[in-house]
């Protein structure tokens, strides 16, 4: 790989609210009303101005994407994607790919240069990790690699465990050109 894009990509343990970006993408539902896990930090961290925003949206299809302020957050901005719920035969990597692209198509539209992504279905949604990390780092370097706009992907993973996985993977696949 370029080493200009890897400049552009980081990998990083720890909680997506804490981050100063432009952009974090919460990993919602298609409801866009809250929920547990990373959605349930977001909302709490950002505070209750964020659901009514959210409120007025009126939902998301999985596979899409949504954007509203960031309130109480450092990040400006906050992405929702709605990822899918895995299945082993269906249409999950595609729809999980869509909630890449639709997240980043909706950074460039807003200006956003720096963006953070949580591992989207990966938890109550059940994607096995390596699949979606795949998934997330080949759509990830496929946009920037058309769209100089963006100055940097960080994708923030909660444990250990899923940071090893995203490192292992991002490194083997930029030896490999
Ligand atoms: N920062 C970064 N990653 C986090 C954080 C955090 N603060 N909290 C959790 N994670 P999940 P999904 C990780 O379940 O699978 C919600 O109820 C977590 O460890 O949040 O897409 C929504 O409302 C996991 O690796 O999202 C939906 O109903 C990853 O984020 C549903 O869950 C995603 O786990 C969406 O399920």
């Amino acid at each position: 790989m370029i080493p200009e894009l890897l400049n552009r990509i980081a990998i990083q343990q720890g909680d997506i609210t804490d981050l100063t970006v432009d952009a974090i993408v919460n990993a919602a539902n298609t409801s866009l009303l809250g929920g547990g896990g990373v959605d349930g930090a977001i909302h709490r961290k950002a505070g209750p101005e964020l659901l009514s925003e959210c409120r007025k949206i009126g939902g998301c299809p999985t596979g899409e994407a949504r954007i509203t302020k960031g309130y109480e957050l450092k990040a400006k901005y906050i992405i929702h994607t709605v990822g899918p719920v895995y299945r082993k035969s269906g249409n999950s990597p595609e729809l999980l790919q869509n909630c890449y692209e639709n997240s980043l198509r909706l950074a460039i539209e807003n200006n956003i240069k720096t963006i953070a992504f949580p591992a989207i279905s990966c938890g109550v949604y059940g994607y096995p990790i390596r699949e979606a990390c795949e998934i997330a780092v080949n759509t990830t370097i496929r946009f920037l690699t058309d769209h100089p706009s963006i100055k940097q992907v960080i994708f923030i993973l909660f444990s250990r465990e899923y940071f090893d996985v995203y490192t292992d993977y991002f490194s083997s696949h930029s030896n490999n050109g």
